[in-house]
């Protein structure tokens, strides 16, 4: 049984795709900080060996000492989905909250660093693998207020990159899918639990649903050895750019 494993499961795009994937066949390692909703997931895959570890990617030592926690019989990881991140606020960058901008860099980006790390020597030993970051539309466009969520993502796009390139010789495949709007948790944790400001992003056009991104990486993860879906854009049918969608 092959394994993968999934951050920010306890959510949205994570969440959706440990269902996907357990359906699938994968023996599962769901990570969060919140244990209680991976708990929930765990149950609701009844069936599928799971295995729970709750850390903050933002914290180095902690996504260390969770990895190196791994039993044996998961420890052997075919396939990392680094999905955790989120936005924080949408603000012109002079009325940027610095401790948002820690946030988004720390989780968005060191976070898919420190977790990657920790798992690639299992990759390595064995000269085989499978690693897709989720990025966005948004590290491929910067929108107006998107400044430092956009860097982020524009940080993980230049990460996988050149992760291609040194796990090239390693036979590790690396892959990016960049959504555009998924109707999840993202807006109400960007709008800091506004809950009616976070509606407003999905009012009047059919947003994708976390399971539509789920379906793609299981397609991606489940092609041929030889075959590497490099990158992915994924828009609503509505949607032409980070911030042009078609309303009514
Ligand atoms: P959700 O808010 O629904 O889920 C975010 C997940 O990330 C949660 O499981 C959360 O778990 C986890 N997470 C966030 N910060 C941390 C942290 N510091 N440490 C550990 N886990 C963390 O949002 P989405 O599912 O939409 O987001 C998933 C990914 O998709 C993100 O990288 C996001 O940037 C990206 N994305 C989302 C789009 C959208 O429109 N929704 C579009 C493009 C990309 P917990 O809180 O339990 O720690
Ligand atoms: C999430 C999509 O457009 O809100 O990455 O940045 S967007």
């Amino acid at each position: 049984m092959k394994t993968a494993f999934i951050t920010g499961a306890s959510s949205g795009i994570g969440r959706a795709t440990a269902v996907a994937l357990g359906k699938a066949g994968f023996q599962l390692v769901v990570t969060g900080r919140r244990r209680e909703r991976l708990e929930a997931l765990a149950q609701e895959l009844a069936g599928v060996p799971v295995h729970i570890l709750t850390f903050d990617v933002r914290d180095r030592a902690a996504t260390e000492a969770a990895i190196a926690s791994l039993p044996a019989e998961f420890a052997e990881v075919d396939v990392l989905i680094n999905n955790a991140g989120n936005a924080h606020g949408l603000a012109p960058i002079q009325d940027g909250d610095p401790a948002d901008w820690d946030a988004m860099l720390d989780g968005n980006v060191k976070g898919l660093l420190y977790v990657s790390k920790a798992l690639l020597p299992t990759m390595t030993r064995r000269q085989s693998g499978h690693i897709i970051n989720i990025g966005s539309v948004a590290g491929h466009e910067t929108y107006p207020n998107g400044n430092v969520y956009c860097a982020s993502k524009a940080a993980v796009a230049a990460i996988t990159k050149g992760m291609r390139l040194d796990l090239l010789p390693h036979h590790i495949r690396v892959a990016e899918v960049n959504p555009g709007a998924v109707e999840t948790e993202f807006s109400q944790v960007r709008f800091k639990g506004d809950t009616d400001r976070a509606a407003t992003v999905y009012k009047g056009f059919e947003p994708l649903q976390a399971e539509d991104v789920a379906d793609v990486i299981q397609f991606m993860v489940t092609r041929p050895p030889h075959v590497n879906i490099a990158e992915v854009l994924l828009f609503p049918a509505a949607q032409g750019a980070a911030t042009t969608i078609q309303k009514g």
